[in-house]
């Protein structure tokens, strides 16, 4: 299997991350590359590629001009208003307010913002959309005809949706990876995300298509981030109902609960006759995850990277989350060696 990355991502380091009341050190942090890179070489996955440029066409495909202005010009607006720290919003158009974009920087990041964990950076842009050209060179990759391809994206992307940044994402790089499928000539493409949170982003971007399956696993939003979506009741809109797929579980779900979603979520994918597939690959389910509470255990991502492997179809791996730094990189690369000894 070739892997796609790109050094860029260190451009993309907040000094904080807001958490507990206080700014901590971020979780999502440029280590968990480091660890992952040298998991996958010391495995045998030294076939590297370098992404392509971004083509922005299929961005726009994703995310709204304004969004996507936005996001481009956000760190010079902030240094221009005569900040010098990281970028974060105090302020958000909540329920009986006007939901019109503001003028001054420090409305727009509220405005555009959906949780404030996440700070912009003089890096933030120029990271992100090399985390997207990984994701769309990936999926490059598998519609010319590999059988599965990795993409090593950082920032992560599934929490953004078309005109929304938060929990650490910016520009979904699943989406992307699934509307280039659907772009070079797909019909049908699922999404599965199996990472510990709910992918928010992922699931508003195609909540009213028939064509894009979007599944998620994740921690019950009632005790979970992101909160305000996830929930089973969720299944899409217009012609989209039946085609999103939400299976929430509870904290302290351990694997065999986990894998029994996991198989629901691959027997639907078969019926829905996907040309391809792209999983949202979150580490975050395992048991020492230190902002999560799923209990997967590191043979577990084998056993699970085989199940979908096991579908037998072209997939596209794009890595989101996982915070357990030291073991991301092997439990990462158990999920892509059980996909392998599937197929
Ligand atoms: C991003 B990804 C937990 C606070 C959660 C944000 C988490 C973002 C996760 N008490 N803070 O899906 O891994
Ligand atoms: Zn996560």
């Amino acid at each position: 299997m070739r892997y796609v990355r790109s050094d860029d991502h260190r451009h993309h380091f907040p000094n904080g991350e807001l958490y507990g009341g206080e700014l901590v050190r971020p979780f999502e942090c440029p280590e968990r590359w480091d660890f992952i890179v040298e998991a996958l070489h010391d495995r045998g996955f030294r076939d590297i590629v370098d992404p392509l440029p971004l083509d922005d066409v299929r961005l726009a495909a994703v995310h709204d001009p304004d969004y996507l202005q936005f996001l481009s010009t956000a760190w010079r607006q902030w240094t221009d208003a005569g900040f010098t720290n990281d970028a974060l919003p105090t302020v958000f158009p909540a329920r009986g307010m006007s939901q019109v974009c503001p003028e001054h920087i420090d409305g727009k990041l509220g405005y555009y913002a959906f949780a404030l964990e996440t700070a912009i950076t003089a890096g933030t842009w120029r990271a992100a959309t090399a985390s997207a050209a990984i994701a769309q060179t990936a999926q490059k990759l598998v519609t010319g005809g590999d059988r599965a391809a990795f993409a090593l994206c950082r920032p992560p992307g599934h929490h953004a949706a078309a005109d929304l940044y938060g929990g650490y994402c910016f520009l979904n790089n699943a989406a992307l990876a699934a509307s280039g499928f659907l772009a070079d000539g797909a019909e049908r493409v699922a999404i599965l995300d199996v990472d510990f949170h709910h992918g928010n982003g992922t699931q508003s971007i195609f909540y009213d298509r028939a064509d894009v399956l979007v599944l998620s696993l994740h921690g019950d939003p009632r005790h979970e981030f992101p909160h305000f979506l996830g929930h089973a009741d969720e299944r899409g809109r217009g012609p989209g109902v039946g085609f999103n797929v939400n299976y929430p579980m509870a904290p302290g779900t351990p694997f065999p609960v986990w894998s029994e979603a996991l198989t629901d979520a691959c027997r639907r994918i078969g019926e829905h006759g996907p040309e391809a597939i792209v999983v949202s690959l979150g580490v975050d389910t395992f048991e020492g995850d230190p902002i999560s509470s799923f209990e997967l255990r590191a043979d577990d991502f084998t056993t699970y990277g085989r199940m979908i492997g096991r579908l037998g179809l072209p997939t596209v791996y794009i890595m989101e989350g996982g915070y357990a730094v030291e073991e991301i990189g092997h439990n990462t690369v158990n999920v892509l060696t059980g996909h392998l000894e599937a197929g």
